[in-house]
């Protein structure tokens, strides 16, 4: 998968590619994530990206012409991506919507910044996404988040198993985890995951799902699908 990212800040945004499994990702060629800087696509001597709002009133509004330059260059050498805006004003974020978005081959994110982007580069753009219901500074940390989540769906980033017991895979939270010692300071694991049973093992990883959905995220419980394991677990 190829991903794109232009961004006023890119040293910032580079960051992710430098750390764990994305940077494994990358290091194995399964993600390529490639970095612009908008002022290099200006033409002024102080490469200004931002501009006073038509129409008056507070804030600054980043400049339609470098995007222009940028989607000439960026087409032109790559190809038409799916092009994201990072937005408050978009869409949620959702593994299901990152799910959608990692079986595209080629994504594009534009990074938003001071009070919005002129609306003219909206004719670019295929979808804009949201984080959720809060304002950041700006769109740089949103498409880091975006790149993170919709790696961890494309094939071969993390084991295939791992994605499926995550929390919100089947709206249910993930259940709890140990590794050795079997007891710390009194503290011991749960008997039945030393037991060797795989199939208790797996009802009571299932009804601690469970539990813990219903107790910290009621509404993800309610639109939970029951399945046989579910019911085996509940009366477990
Ligand atoms: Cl995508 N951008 C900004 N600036 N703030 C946000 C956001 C995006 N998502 C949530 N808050």
């Amino acid at each position: 998968m190829r991903v794109g990212v232009v961004t006023i800040f890119p040293d910032f945004v580079k960051v992710i590619k430098d750390y764990g499994v994305i940077a494994q990702a990358v290091e194995n060629g399964l993600i390529d994530i490639e970095i612009f800087n908008l002022r290099d696509f200006t033409t002024d001597k102080h490469k200004v990206v931002d501009d006073y709002p038509y129409g008056g009133g507070p804030g600054m509004v980043m400049k339609p012409e470098p995007f222009f330059r940028f989607f000439e260059f960026y087409n032109q050498k790559y190809g038409k991506p799916y092009v994201l805006l990072t937005t408050p004003q978009g869409k949620r974020l959702t593994n299901s919507f990152a799910q959608e978005l990692a079986s595209k081959e080629h994504i594009l994110i534009i990074c938003g910044r001071y009070e919005g982007i002129d609306e003219r580069v909206s004719h670019f753009v295929d979808e804009e996404v949201s984080i959720g219901d809060y304002v950041l500074t700006g769109g740089e940390l949103p498409a880091m988040v975006v790149i993170d989540v919709v790696s961890r769906f494309v094939s071969g980033v993390v084991e295939e198993e791992s994605v499926k017991n995550d929390s919100f895979y089947n709206d249910l939270l993930d259940h709890p985890h140990y590794t050795r010692p079997r007891e710390i300071e009194g503290f011991k694991v749960p008997e039945v995951l030393v037991s060797g049973n795989h199939e208790e093992v797996e009802l009571w990883r299932r009804k601690e799902s469970l539990k813990k959905t219903i107790l910290k995220r009621p509404d993800l419980f309610m639109k939970h699908a029951f399945d046989d394991l579910d019911k085996k677990a509940l009366i477990s």
